[in-house]
């Protein structure tokens, strides 16, 4: 398999931030492919025409163009059964879909923390764009949505508490080994690392101990990020 992937990036090429190009860096690496990523920028609409359409992961097989990130995840395990599985069986997939889902919820809990820094580390030509397409989305300026993000933290850790339970109680939302489960939650949490330095999690929370043990996972592939040390 020769694979590309159209993977977000900021001004800075390397600083490379979607919570959903994430899961699939991570999953790539779990079935051990070789990738190249594209950075791409939210204005380069035309350079994914072929994928029919917008948005990023879009990961490029041959002449197969794939495009949404559990759309990925599904063709990568099938099309690699001899790889690591990434989800543990069947019955395991179906509830794979839910962890994805569920991390999608995460990033438009964590967006109201993160608003104004990914406004500050998307290139030049994407900022109007940025500005534009998310504040229709949140009904008022990016400064005032992020302004009493303070006041949000507690209810935020707090809504965490059942993801916080399980990785009390075991290493990784797959059990003693990551799964795709763990790479969908652990985007979002990426996500705000690469682009923001306001701490989501206190250094002891479970779940940042978790997704430290996802930095260092694939030779710290994730660690080795452009990001905060939050
Ligand atoms: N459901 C999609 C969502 C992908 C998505 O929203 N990607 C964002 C980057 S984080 C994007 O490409 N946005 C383009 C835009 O807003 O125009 C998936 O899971 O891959």
């Amino acid at each position: 398999m020769t694979l590309r992937m159209y993977d977000l990036a900021g001004a800075e090429p390397e600083r490379r931030f979607s919570p959903y190009c994430w899961r699939i860096r991570l999953a790539l690496a779990h079935k051990k492919l070789a990738v190249e990523t594209i950075p791409w920028r939210f204005t380069e609409k035309a350079e994914i025409a072929a994928s029919g359409q917008i948005f990023v992961p879009v990961l490029v097989d041959g002449d197969r163009w794939i495009a949404d990130s559990w759309t990925i995840a599904n063709y990568l395990e099938d099309a690699c059964p001899e790889a690591p599985s990434l989800f543990g069986g069947p019955s395991a997939r179906s509830l794979t879909h839910f962890y994805s889902s569920f991390a999608d919820g995460l990033v438009r809990a964590i967006f109201p923390f993160v608003a104004v820094d990914v406004l500050n580390h998307v290139a030049d030509k994407d900022r109007d764009y940025f500005r534009a397409t998310r504040e229709k989305r949140v009904g008022t300026t990016l400064e005032a949505f992020v302004a009493d993000r303070d006041s949000k933290l507690g209810p935020f850790r707090a809504s965490l508490t059942p993801l916080r339970t399980v990785l009390s109680a075991q290493p990784f939302l797959g059990g003693a080994q990551s799964l795709y489960a763990d790479y969908a939650v652990f985007g979002p949490f990426q996500w705000a690392r690469c682009i923001s330095p306001f701490a989501l999690l206190e250094p002891t929370d479970p779940i940042r101990l978790w997704r430290d043990r996802l930095l260092d996972g694939f030779g710290g592939l994730a660690r080795a990020a452009p990001a905060y040390d939050v």
